[in-house]
């Protein structure tokens, strides 16, 4: 009996070896919104590049809507290796695990969407990349993004005087929460998923988000007043988990990076080419109220001393200075 037992097993065995090394690769991807914004049409373009390039059998199972959590928790899935193999994701949500990647995001970084697109096309950002995959086991294979990220409140803000200790969240990444507070506003770190509750309770009066993701989950409803601060033009990197990639065959790798690299190019370009369109249809749908901020051009000498501060303390002046040099 203990012979048919182990001969069962090893049946067994091979068996399995044999099923998953000619089944297909199945690949799974997470987004915190529904299949009308840019970073859910911009993986499903990456799944059908990826397709395109790779002879072999993959498949893509894309969780939409929060299913699976939000990005902070995206984060920690992808540095374990479960949960989800790629994602879209701001790189202020990534610094616990890597100290320098909110350089990416930093808050008035980009002059404009030239800057920004010049920046992104060149590999100036290399050396972020790498502490990324270092630190935290997470490769970049594209860059999306391109939305550009205003105030957003429950009571207008227009000057400096109204914008003085006024409560609002950031993402968790320590610099977002001091250029903030440089500016005078009052900033705290607070979950994605927990910021309409927080504002509507008035725990919070606002936040700053970019209106692909406003429209996508109705932020207006409580937050109706944007102030055009125009302060960040969004790098969102397309990542993978490192522990899946290395798992890939090599043929895999090479089609995942070659549309990763794509379907970022894509996604930028959708994004910043609606992100005008979108904050249209939220004023036009009476959603919205849109106002300049008075004395804009001061924030930026008053957040300049803490980019400089937060570059020579992750070592990367001499990036930070090469970036604005571009
Ligand atoms: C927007 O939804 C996106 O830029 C996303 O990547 C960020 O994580 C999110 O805002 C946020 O502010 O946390």
């Amino acid at each position: 009996q203990v012979k048919t037992i182990l001969k069962t097993a090893l049946v067994g065995v091979v068996l399995s070896t044999f099923v998953t090394s000619v089944s297909a690769e199945t690949l799974r991807g997470a987004s915190m919104f529904d299949d009308k914004h840019t970073f859910t049409k911009t993986m499903v373009k990456f799944a059908d590049l990826v397709n395109e390039y790779y002879d072999g059998d993959v498949k893509f199972d894309l969780r939409l809507n929060g299913e699976l959590g939000v990005e902070k928790d995206y984060v920690t899935f992808l540095n374990q290796g479960v949960a989800i193999d790629y994602t879209i994701l701001a790189p202020s949500n990534m610094a616990r695990f890597a100290p320098s990647i909110p350089l990416m995001d930093m808050p008035f970084l980009f002059r404009d969407l030239d800057h920004w697109n010049t920046v992104l096309s060149s590999d100036i950002l290399a050396p972020l990349e790498k502490e990324l995959s270092e630190k935290a086991d997470i490769v970049i294979v594209g860059y999306a993004g391109g939305g550009t990220r205003n105030l957003l409140s429950s009571k207008p803000i227009m000057n400096m005087k109204e914008l003085e200790g006024h409560k609002m969240r950031v993402m968790g990444a320590p610099i977002q929460a001091q250029i903030f507070d440089a500016i005078g506003a009052s900033p705290s770190a607070i979950a994605y998923n927990e910021v309409y509750n927080a504002i509507q309770t008035g725990v919070i009066n606002g936040f700053e988000n970019e209106a692909a993701s406003i429209q996508n989950l109705k932020f207006y409803e409580v937050a109706p007043n944007v102030t055009l601060t125009s302060h960040t033009i969004t790098v969102r990197p397309i990542v993978f988990s490192g522990k899946s990639f290395r798992k890939l065959p090599e043929k895999l790798q090479a089609a995942i990076k070659k549309a990763g690299k794509e379907a970022g190019a894509y996604g930028r370009e959708l994004e910043s080419r609606e992100d005008g369109i979108k904050l249209k249809e939220m004023v036009d749908a009476g959603q919205i109220k849109v106002s300049e901020f008075e004395g804009r051009e001061k924030l930026l000498d008053m957040v300049k001393p803490v980019q400089d501060k937060f570059a020579a303390g992750i070592n990367a002046t001499e990036l930070l200075g090469a970036i604005r040099a571009t």
